[in-house]
């Protein structure tokens, strides 16, 4: 089977936008960093490496479909960030518009009556729910954590333990 044009330029299309997620999520791992807030750091660290191999899935499959997938440019993401709330506030909003990315793939794939890559893009689909949901629990527990002196530390300490859970959900 070989991929339709249409479908071929979405799926490079995708490429980008997984691959910004990766430049971005890295920025932000470095601005933690700098601000000492080492547990959302380690978070953000390994985001960047998901969306690395999210793009890299996208990139070896549309080879194996017999298209030819094309190396994305890099555009310079922010480096710095009013504050670690807005930071995830940002990361959320990000996920949203990737899902509505997903989506619209999966659209282009009914449309070109392409099943192989409709059901290689349900794994997506399943992943950008996980990744939303896991993004609001980050902001909501923010939210109750408030915004205290301390609220800093407790914010990264939460981050940390949701980052250790998530990274140990991914190894089972
Ligand atoms: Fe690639 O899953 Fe987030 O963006």
């Amino acid at each position: 089977m070989s991929l339709s044009k249409k479908m071929e330029g979405a799926l490079n299309d995708q490429l980008i936008l997984e691959d910004y997620a990766s430049n971005l999520y890295l920025s932000m791992a470095s601005w933690c960093e700098s601000q000492t807030l080492d547990g959302c750091a380690e978070f953000m660290y390994r985001q960047a490496d998901e969306e690395r191999m999210h793009m890299l899935k996208i990139f070896h499959y549309i080879n194996e479909v017999d298209g030819h997938a094309l190396s994305p440019g890099i555009d310079q993401p922010p480096h710095n960030w009013p504050s670690v709330q807005e930071m995830f506030h940002e990361v959320y909003q990000h996920e949203q518009k990737v899902t509505s990315a997903i989506n619209n793939l999966v659209e282009v794939a009914l449309a070109e009556k392409d099943h192989s890559t409709y059901n290689f893009l349900q794994w997506y689909v399943d992943e950008q729910r996980e990744e939303e949901t896991l993004m609001r629990t980050i902001l909501d527990r923010i939210k109750l954590i408030g915004d205290g002196p301390q609220s800093l530390y407790y914010i990264d300490k939460e981050v940390r333990t949701i980052n250790a859970k998530a990274e140990k959900a991914e190894s089972i």
